[in-house]
C-alpha cells in the first residue's frame, strides 16, 4: 500500500563495471529525467534504520580452532568462523577443513552444543560470501549469499531446515546499495547491512519490484520459482561506478509479501 516512501520517482543510477558482468540494461533515457538521486529514503534514515541489532546482517566471525572441535569433527580444519546461526543467542560454529587439490571442501555446521547440524561441500576458489539475518518469524536467521564466479554471481536469500540440514533458496534477488542519497549495485564487498525494519512483530525489508535490471552474466537469470527478481536495498560504500538503471515503486514489505508476490 502506499505510503510515503512510495514516491513513484524515477532513479537513474551509475552501475559499475561487471566484476561479476551482471550487465545492467537501461530503457530508453529519453523517457527519463536524470536524477542519480533517491529521494524516498535518505542516507540519515538509513543509518537510524540500521540501529536495531535484532535487524542487523550478521558475518561469521573467524576464531582460532579450539580442542574440542578438533576432537569433534575428526579431519584437518583449515580455519573456523562462529555465529549464531540456529538462533538461541549462543554462538555456533562454522569449521572448513582443508581443501583437495581442486579447491573443494568440507564444511561442518556445528551447534554450540556440539551437534553436526550439517556438512556441505564448498569450493574455496569460487566467490562466496555469507551473512546472517533473521526476516522471517522462526528463530534462525535466514542466509543470505553471494556466491558464483567473476562471469556471473547468484545472490539469495535462504532458509535453513536445522532438523535436516538442508538449506532452501526463497528469493534470488539484485542488492542495490543507498549511499548519500545515491544508488550502487551492491557488490558483496561493498554492502554493509540490509535495509530492514520492525512493523509490530513483522520484519519488513526495503526493496523494489519495478526495475529495470536484467541479469545476463553466468548465473542464474531465470530463476524456475520467479516471475522477477526484486531489488533490495542496502547500506554500504560503492567501490565502482557505471550503468544507468530505472527503480521505481520502492516500498516496505516482508520476505513473505515478497516471495508471494514474485513467485510464478
Ligand atoms: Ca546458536
Ligand atoms: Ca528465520
Amino acid at each position: 500500500m502506499k505510503n510515503h516512501f512510495i514516491t513513484c520517482i524515477i532513479l537513474i543510477v551509475l552501475f559499475s563495471s561487471c566484476k561479476d558482468n551482471s550487465e545492467k540494461k537501461t530503457d530508453s533515457e529519453n523517457s527519463v529525467k536524470e536524477e542519480q538521486k533517491i529521494d524516498s529514503l535518505k542516507s540519515e534514515e538509513v543509518d537510524s534504520i540500521q540501529a536495531d541489532p535484532e535487524i542487523s546482517i550478521i558475518k561469521p566471525k573467524t576464531i582460532p580452532l579450539t580442542d574440542e572441535l578438533k576432537k569433534h569433527i575428526g579431519e584437518e580444519i583449515d580455519s573456523v568462523k562462529t555465529i549464531d546461526f540456529t538462533g538461541d543467542k549462543v554462538l555456533d560454529f562454522i569449521c572448513i577443513a582443508k581443501p583437495d587439490t581442486t579447491g573443494i571442501a568440507n564444511e561442518y555446521w556445528v551447534s554450540s552444543e556440539y551437534k553436526t547440524i550439517k556438512k556441505v561441500k564448498n569450493n574455496l576458489n569460487t566467490i562466496h560470501h555469507r551473512w546472517f539475518i533473521n526476516l522471517d518469524d522462526d528463530p534462525e536467521p535466514e542466509i543470505y549469499e553471494a556466491i558464483g564466479e567473476e562471469d556471473g554471481v547468484n545472490y539469495t536469500i535462504q532458509d535453513q531446515n536445522l532438523q535436516t540440514g538442508k538449506d532452501k533458496i526463497l528469493l534470488y534477488i539484485n542488492p542495490v546499495i543507498i549511499e548519500k542519497n545515491k544508488i550502487y549495485w551492491g557488490y558483496a564487498w561493498d554492502t554493509k547491512n540490509i535495509i530492514a525494519r520492525k512493523n509490530g512483530k513483522v520484519t519488513e525489508v526495503f526493496c523494489s519490484l519495478n526495475h529495470t535490471i536484467e541479469r545476463d552474466g553466468n548465473e542464474e537469470t531465470n530463476p524456475k520459482a520467479q516471475k522477477q527478481m526484486p531489488v533490495l536495498f542496502f547500506s554500504g560504500h560503492h567501490t565502482q561506478e557505471g550503468f544507468q538503471l530505472i527503480i521505481k515503486d520502492e516500498q516496505w514489505l516482508s520476505l513473505k509479501e515478497i516471495i508471494k508476490k514474485t513467485k510464478r
